[in-house]
């Protein structure tokens, strides 16, 4: 198990759109035990492997209370099912420290495989639901920040540039 370093906005490699995994073998199994070490560590509700500079279609994720319930997606895909949204206040590994609303499908399907390679379906609802939205657009390089105002984003880009000059 590792801890891996994670990406930060305005990285250009988070814009990097992630390639689906062919076979889910040991290689990708050890990746999912990182990620998740790395998700725990750092105390996110998810990761996507785009944020630790892997570009695979793999996501972690646990919005469980005690931090106990490890859910995986490989090749994650998303069916929206109506147009019902939902507004949730967003935070971002990668845009550590900024939190901003945004509206998104709260009605979906997934379909993804598991650790094994089987496939799997879920109908999430409420954070969940927020959250794999989240981890997909990571996978194609689209950051949380993609949805607010211009004007927002590049305040919340400098901040955390002169930030990182001070670090
Ligand atoms: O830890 C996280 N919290 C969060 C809160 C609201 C909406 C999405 C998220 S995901 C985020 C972890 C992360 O950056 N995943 O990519
Ligand atoms: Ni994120």
């Amino acid at each position: 198990m590792a801890i891996l370093d994670i990406l930060e906005f305005p990285d250009p490699l988070l814009r990097t759109i992630a390639r689906p995994v062919e076979q889910v073998d040991e290689s990708i199994r050890q990746l999912v035990a990182d990620m998740l070490e790395t998700m725990y560590h750092a105390e996110g509700i998810g990761l996507a492997a785009t944020q630790v500079n892997v570009h695979k279609r793999v996501v972690v994720i646990d919005t469980s209370e005690d931090r106990n319930q490890p859910q995986v997606f490989i090749n994650p895909r998303i069916k929206i099912l109506n147009d019902a949204t939902m507004e949730y206040q967003e935070g971002c590994l990668s845009v550590p420290g900024y939190y901003e609303k945004v509206e998104r499908p709260s009605a979906i399907k997934i379909a993804a495989l598991d650790t094994q390679g089987e496939k799997f379906i879920l109908e999430p609802d409420g954070v969940l639901a927020v959250c794999i939205q989240h981890e997909i657009d990571h996978l194609n390089g689209k950051l949380f920040v993609d949805y607010i105002s211009t004007l927002k984003r590049n305040r919340i880009k400098q901040k955390l540039q002169k930030e990182r000059r001070l670090a």
